[in-house]
């Protein structure tokens, strides 16, 4: 019969069962605490407009930029070096929703608003970072570029070329533009083959005086990334008449080009390869020659990197939104999950084990949550009308703080949070992955977690005592915490911390200073640790005394049941250095 021969095909079946899957939903809203920071930091009005502003972009990004950021992950950048004759073009190829995200970026001012002269330092920068916040998981890693747009913009203005100097005051103009097809961004070109951390002892890049503040540049760029950029900065150093150059941090220049010229041409620039990633797959990172590249010195000769510190103060900072987003994104989609995946006749939500497993990663992250604000505050602070010199020298502490912090934390929670979703985190179509894959590169790239516990040292050194400012500021916060009596313990064990680092940081710099075989370097690193988990302690008992709420009050308990400081002095000592070595080393045959 004709049924008969149909159903010889009949689909295969599969069951009756599909998962539910994850939902997201406004990452605003999804997010009590961010809005009772806004309302602690902000004056009412500016709360107002702003988390009306906030509640819109985030229905746009579930409506329209999650999608956006999954196609650009699912369509990478690629480089056709040449033409099909054998002509050098160098074309490079991104997809259309990574060129939409980014004039979505402009629209929505996530970098201008941070230069918004109509609104005050403070409020702008809180509300800056607050939208990065949002957008980081979604945006298909178009935040790179406007990291280092803000950067840049930073860095010219600091720079005073801002309305003094043509071409800066151009690409100023054009980086904070919120139109969408006229905005630039910038990329940031520091590292070489040599290195990336010691970027004196990297650089081998050379230029070339043209006349006046004009140079041509030689050199070859390691990982140049968002390279679709319009311009960038980058260091050089300068040769004279005699082929001679000084070496080391005193011989490099802060330098600032175009990209392509108005032509589309690039600019005495190759595009050697594009990397290959981990992860950051939506983002084009290029091997770059540098043979001839038209380039205005914007430092003053041998200050390229206290110049361009000016960038990256301000891209650590936006890497650590992407770290903490990225935490807070997972723990979002494993909540709702928790309410749809059944597991042993239950929803996972019903079985305390998986709950507790998300409470910490919760605990782990509001921590972090509120030090990214700390640096918002401070960052907006320093630009705002009621700053002073001990705000900056604060967040001067602060950046390398939060960002090796939130760098290094996120990865393992995020891989917990992996976990949270069983075989389907693994699988690459739930998108889950990519946040996995894309977290891993924010404890590396705007120095790595030792680079940046080596800058935490170089930020004590400076003129002002940043050690007591840091001591003042948990003193204040805990003041402010002070008359909760619930948080007595959580006083105490913040105050406790404070002393065992200041005892053990005392004796490291006499003992140093005495030479005794004390090498405060080694033990940067849980020195930066410690002072992180202070801080955040700190921070959470302040929020818990001001919204009195048990969620903030448990958070903050929590957080300060693991201890704060893990600091020995024997950390320091050349016998804990030479242990070390004994360890790493045992029967490596070189
Ligand atoms: O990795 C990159 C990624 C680009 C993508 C953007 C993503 C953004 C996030 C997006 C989220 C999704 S770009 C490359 C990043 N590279 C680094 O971060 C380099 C890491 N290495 C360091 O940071 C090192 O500590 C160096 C290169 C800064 C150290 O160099 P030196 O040669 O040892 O430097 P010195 O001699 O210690 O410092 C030279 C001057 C000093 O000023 P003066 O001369 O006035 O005493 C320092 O105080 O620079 C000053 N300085 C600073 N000032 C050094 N670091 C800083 C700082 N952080 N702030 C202020
Ligand atoms: P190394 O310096 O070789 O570091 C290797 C290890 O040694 C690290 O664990 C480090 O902590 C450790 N180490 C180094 N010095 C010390 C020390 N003194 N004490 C103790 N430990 C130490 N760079 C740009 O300039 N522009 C870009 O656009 C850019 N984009 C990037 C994109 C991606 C996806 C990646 C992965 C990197 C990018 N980078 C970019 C480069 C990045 O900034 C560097 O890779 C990074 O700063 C580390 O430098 P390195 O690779 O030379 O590592």
């Amino acid at each position: 019969s004709s049924i008969g021969r149909a159903s010889l095909f009949a689909h295969a079946k599969t069951g009756g069962f599909a998962q539910p899957a994850p939902v997201l939903r406004n990452p605003y809203r999804d997010d009590p605490l961010l809005d009772r920071v806004l309302k602690r930091l902000l004056p009412r009005a500016d709360y107002d407009k702003i988390s009306h502003d906030l509640s819109k972009f985030g229905d746009r990004i579930v409506s329209e930029i999650d999608e956006l950021g999954r196609q650009a992950e699912l369509n990478q950048p690629r480089l056709e070096p040449y033409d099909a004759w054998g002509n050098r073009v160098d074309n490079l190829i991104v997809c259309k929703e990574w060129n939409r995200l980014k004039e979505i970026c402009a629209e929505e001012g996530l970098i201008s608003i941070g230069y918004d002269e109509k609104v005050d330092g403070l409020t702008r920068r809180l509300q800056q970072v607050a939208k990065l916040y949002l957008f980081s998981p979604s945006a298909g890693l178009s935040t790179c570029p406007m990291a280092m747009t803000d950067g840049c913009i930073k860095t010219l203005k600091t720079l005073g070329l801002y309305d003094n100097h043509r071409f800066s005051t151009e690409t100023v103009n054009r980086l904070v533009s919120r139109d969408g097809k006229k905005a630039w961004t910038s990329g940031q070109w520091m590292t070489e083959k040599k290195g990336g951390s010691d970027v004196a002892g990297g650089c081998d890049t050379y230029a070339v005086q043209e006349k006046e503040n004009f140079y041509r540049l030689y050199g070859y760029k390691w990982f140049s990334s968002a390279i679709d950029a319009d311009v960038a900065l980058t260091l050089a150093r300068i040769v004279d008449k005699q082929g001679n150059a000084v070496e080391g941090t005193r011989g490099l220049s802060l330098f600032l080009l175009r990209i392509k010229d108005d032509n589309g041409h690039l600019n005495g620039i190759q595009m050697i390869k594009l990397k290959n990633k981990l992860g950051t797959k939506q983002l084009p990172t290029a091997e770059l020659l540098l043979d001839g590249a038209q380039a205005e010195i914007v430092s003053d000769p041998g200050r390229g990197v206290a110049g361009i510190a000016n960038m990256l103060n301000i891209t650590r900072i936006h890497n650590s939104i992407a770290s903490v987003a990225g935490m807070r994104r997972i723990i979002s989609l494993a909540r709702d999950y928790s309410t749809r995946r059944t597991v042993f006749g239950r929803l996972q939500a019903d079985w305390p084990l998986h709950t507790a497993t998300l409470a910490k990663m919760e605990v782990e992250t509001r921590g972090c949550f509120l030090l990214i604000f700390e640096s918002a505050r401070l960052l907006g602070m320093t630009e705002s009308k009621q700053g002073t010199s001990e705000d900056s020298a604060l967040l001067r502490l602060v950046t390398p703080i939060v960002k090796l912090y939130a760098g290094k934390q996120c990865v393992p929670l995020i891989s917990e949070g992996i976990e949270c979703f069983g075989g389907q985190g693994y699988i690459e179509d739930t998108g889950l992955p990519s946040i996995l894959r894309d977290a891993q590169v924010t404890p590396i790239w705007e120095g790595t977690t030792n680079v940046l516990s080596l800058d935490v040292l170089r930020a004590f050194s400076g003129k002002e005592d940043v050690v007591s400012l840091f001591y003042k500021r948990i003193n204040e916060l805990l003041a402010n915490a002070g008359k909760v009596s619930e948080l007595k313990d959580v006083i105490a064990k913040v105050e406790n911390g404070l002393k065992q680092l200041q005892s053990q940081l005392g004796k490291a710099t006499q003992a140093a200073k005495s030479g005794s075989g004390v090498h405060v370097d080694a033990g940067a690193r849980d020195i930066a640790f410690s002072i992180a988990r202070i801080y955040i302690g700190a921070l959470l008992a302040e929020q818990a005394a001001d919204s009195k709420l048990p969620t903030d009050l448990q958070v903050a308990i929590r957080f300060c049941e693991s201890p704060l400081v893990q600091l020995e002095f024997d950390s320091f000592t050349q016998h804990k250095i030479d242990k070390d070595n004994q360890i790493v080393f045992e029967n490596y045959a070189g």
